[in-house]
């Protein structure tokens, strides 16, 4: 009997869709599930008739498989993985490589790559993004691992991968071990900001009296332009505004409650962030609006106590559309830079040597996040790969100098409806800050750090001179003033 080209553990949708792209790239796929029913209902559903090769031990999956034996794990992330990776071990020799495309925690991935390789198995964690339909017509692949156990795949990936419009496959070597989950992680992060921004901006919308339809209409003309908005989560909000509850007049969006769930990766992008120092308003503002969302008791008692007064909106309809297109643009770009950020962050503290460039490539088709923006950002890493950040590449930097108006704008008018916008902020708030040369907030809590806990403070040069005071060698110079002192004498710290 042919021998199997590859073995995919977990018959979900995620896995069964990946067994079915394989196949028909011409890949022999072996299968194989916890649950033998699950196995049996897709070999004789879906997949019959194809070269596909049902298993029901471990044994037998792995001994259909040529050599060096490529197992892929489709399972739910957490203990399952680190199940099917000790049932494994048995059958496997060095250089055979287990694969784990579910979306496992990162530091989770590092340890199984550091215990795997220690007894000679390739170990590769994937981000594979695009829910059920990419998986099965074209997912973007983030592999992270050896670079041995990614040539031993490379071809599958690349055959089985979505294709962008320029044809290029969208998977990349991502770097070692925890980096391609990482990267998946920050896109799902990513993910979160921009369908958190799209929301409030939809909810305006429904605020000033627009219909679902109406709204469904711009959104639509939004992705028609030939802008950074153009994109699959634009596109899917116009084609979902439209449709109508079952057997009802009504618009569905009008139906489904305001609660939105989540998995892991949005809070472990926020975790990462805190970890690594890094500033992320928009993505954390996604996340915790979530949380909010789900707090769906607490909000309906809550607004029986405390009414929130807000305005009619009576400014111009037509004028308000095109400025809270702009608002979304600038806020999408301002979400992208901190995203990256954090990025450019773990790739120094992991040292994952992340290509932003070449991420945002893989990111243009397949996933969730496709846009054709991004084919911008892998413009503006390549023309200059030091970039301190995304809003310093030209492009975005002129819109965002000439429109971020538009953005407080629309928070304004936001607020003055009553509608929330807390990504939006988030976002206008981090272009403050990062183009701020003195924060105001800092040199406040500075002062009160070390007023009640004699925590020293750096200095600037005067009010209008914001570069740190240096010593001769250029180290920076910290003080203390000894506050409970008659005078209040200040002092130099030297450590
Ligand atoms: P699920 O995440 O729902 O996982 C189902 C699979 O995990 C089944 O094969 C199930 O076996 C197995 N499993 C579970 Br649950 N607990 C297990 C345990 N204790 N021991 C062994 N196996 C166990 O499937 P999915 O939605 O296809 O996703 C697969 C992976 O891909 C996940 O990590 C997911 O986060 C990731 N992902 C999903 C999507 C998506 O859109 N669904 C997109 C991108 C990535 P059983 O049949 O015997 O219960």
């Amino acid at each position: 009997m042919k021998k199997a080209n590859i073995a995919i553990i977990g018959m979900e949708v995620m896995g069964r869709s990946l067994a079915l792209n394989m196949e028909s790239k011409n890949y022999t796929v072996a299968v194989y599930n916890r649950t033998a029913e699950k196995t049996k209902a897709f070999v004789e559903g879906p997949a019959r008739g194809k070269n596909i090769i049902p298993t029901y031990e471990l044994k037998d999956l792995v001994d259909s498989l040529e050599s060096p034996k490529k197992i892929m794990l489709m399972v739910k992330e957490g203990q399952p993985v680190d199940n099917f990776i000790e049932m494994l071990l048995p059958y496997l020799k060095p250089g055979d490589l287990i694969i784990d495309g579910g979306n496992s925690f990162f530091k989770d991935t590092i340890r199984r790559n550091k215990m795997l390789s220690e007894k000679g198995i390739l170990f590769i964690g994937t981000g594979v993004s695009g829910g059920e339909e990419g998986a099965l017509k074209g997912p973007a692949i983030m592999p992270g691992g050896q670079k041995e156990a990614y040539r031993l795949v490379e071809k599958i990936f690349r055959d089985i991968a979505a294709k962008a419009y320029d044809g290029e496959p969208c998977v990349d070597y991502i770097g070692p071990d925890g980096a391609g989950h990482f990267v998946k992680t920050i896109h799902n992060g990513i993910e979160y900001g921009d369908m958190q921004l799209i929301g409030e901006v939809v909810w305006f919308f429904k605020n000033i009296g627009m219909k679902a339809d109406e709204i469904a209409d711009i959104m639509a003309k939004w992705n028609d332009r030939d802008d950074i908005l153009r994109s699959y989560l634009i596109e899917i909000t116009a084609d979902s505004m439209k449709q109508k509850h079952q057997g009802s007049d009504e618009f569905l969006v009008d139906r489904v409650a305001d609660i939105t769930r989540m998995k892991g990766t949005g809070t472990w992008t926020v975790q990462s962030a805190l970890e690594l120092l890094v500033p992320i308003p928009t993505i954390a503002a996604a996340v915790f609006s979530r949380e909010m969302s789900q707090d769906k008791q607490l909000r309906l008692a809550m607004a029986k106590k405390l009414t929130i007064a807000s305005g009619k909106f009576n400014g111009d309809k037509k004028e308000i559309i095109e400025i809270a297109h702009d608002a979304l643009y600038i806020a999408k770009i301002s979400s992208y830079a901190q995203g990256i950020a954090l990025l450019q962050a773990a790739s120094k503290e992991y040292n994952f040597h992340l290509n932003i460039g070449r991420i945002a490539k893989i990111w243009r088709a397949g996933c969730i996040i496709r846009a054709q923006f991004l084919d911008e950002i892998t413009k503006a890493y390549e023309s200059d790969p030091d970039l301190p950040n995304l809003l310093a590449a030209p492009k975005f930097a002129s819109f965002v100098e000439s429109n971020t108006w538009k953005l407080a704008k629309f928070i304004d008018v936001a607020h003055q409806c009553g509608v929330p916008v807390l990504a939006m902020s988030g976002a206008l708030d981090y272009i403050m800050q990062i183009t701020s040369p003195v924060m105001p907030s800092a040199q406040v809590s500075a002062l009160q750090r070390d007023y009640f806990g004699a925590h020293g403070y750096f200095k600037i040069g005067g009010p209008k001179d914001p570069e740190l005071v240096v010593n001769e060698e250029g180290k920076v110079r910290e003080f203390h003033t000894e506050w409970l002192l008659p005078g209040r004498p200040e002092r130099e710290i030297t450590k």
